[in-house]
């Protein structure tokens, strides 16, 4: 498929001159004028993700978090006007405000999480990664004592078994949100996320990092975002 052509509008009938782009299949552009652009992304995550663009989601995690190892790898496009925010919401399952998984069973644990991505331009340029120049907040954390993870009874909310939940902040992921006081986004290594299915499938930066809360256990539910100049 040929690349679209970026033309230039005809000074002072910009109606018509737009008109005419869209009647020829191309984008115009005046200096100064956004267009959208096409972006390529992959996205592993444990396990579950969406990612919205100045708050419109553009792609969600095709396989749902209650499916038992949800774990793929995503690959999308999404049209986007430089400047933009990426906000990226990202869990790990859990069964319930406990934070852990497998309840009552032998393998009852904790469960962990993790994500990494890679965003490329239309020249296969790479304009971002996962790395530490995020910002994230913990919205759901979980058990807050991890000897819950070996409770024989856990109860949400009892005894070691504590959450905490934190509410999203309105329009955090637009790009007027003040983001400062939210924390970097804590790096992880590949060894600790252990990425499994659908992870090798994609030929990641080598930027690319996995990003997350501090905990990977605890933490269950991570808001992130980047601005994109
Ligand atoms: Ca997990
Ligand atoms: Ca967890």
């Amino acid at each position: 498929m040929p690349k679209p052509k970026v033309a230039h509008q005809p000074a002072g009938i910009p109606g018509a001159g737009r008109a005419i782009c869209l009647a020829l299949g191309v984008s115009c552009a005046l200096p100064g004028m956004a267009v959208a652009e096409t972006f390529s992304a992959d996205v592993w995550a444990d396990n579950w993700f969406e990612m919205r663009i100045d708050g419109v989601q553009v792609a969600e995690d095709s396989v749902p978090i209650t499916t038992e190892r949800s774990f793929n790898a995503e690959s999308f496009s999404f049209e986007a006007e430089t400047p933009f925010v990426i906000g990226l919401v990202a869990k790990d399952f859990k069964e319930n405000d406990t934070g852990l998984e497998y309840i009552g069973s032998r393998r009852q644990q904790m469960g962990d999480g993790g994500v990494i991505l890679q965003i490329r331009d239309a020249a296969g340029q790479t304009i971002a990664v996962s790395d530490g120049s995020w910002r994230c907040l913990v919205t759901h954390s979980a058990p807050l004592d991890k000897a819950c993870e070996r409770e024989s009874d856990p109860v949400a909310g009892e005894g070691v078994c504590t959450f905490e939940i934190t509410e999203e902040p309105a329009n955090w992921d637009r790009p007027d949100f003040d983001a400062s006081g939210w924390r970097p986004a804590d790096v992880h290594s590949e060894r600790a996320v252990s990425p499994k299915d659908g992870y090798d499938r994609i030929r990641w930066s080598s930027a690319a990092e996995f990003i997350w809360g501090p905990d990977l256990e605890q933490d269950n539910t991570v808001l992130c975002r980047l601005a994109i100049e």
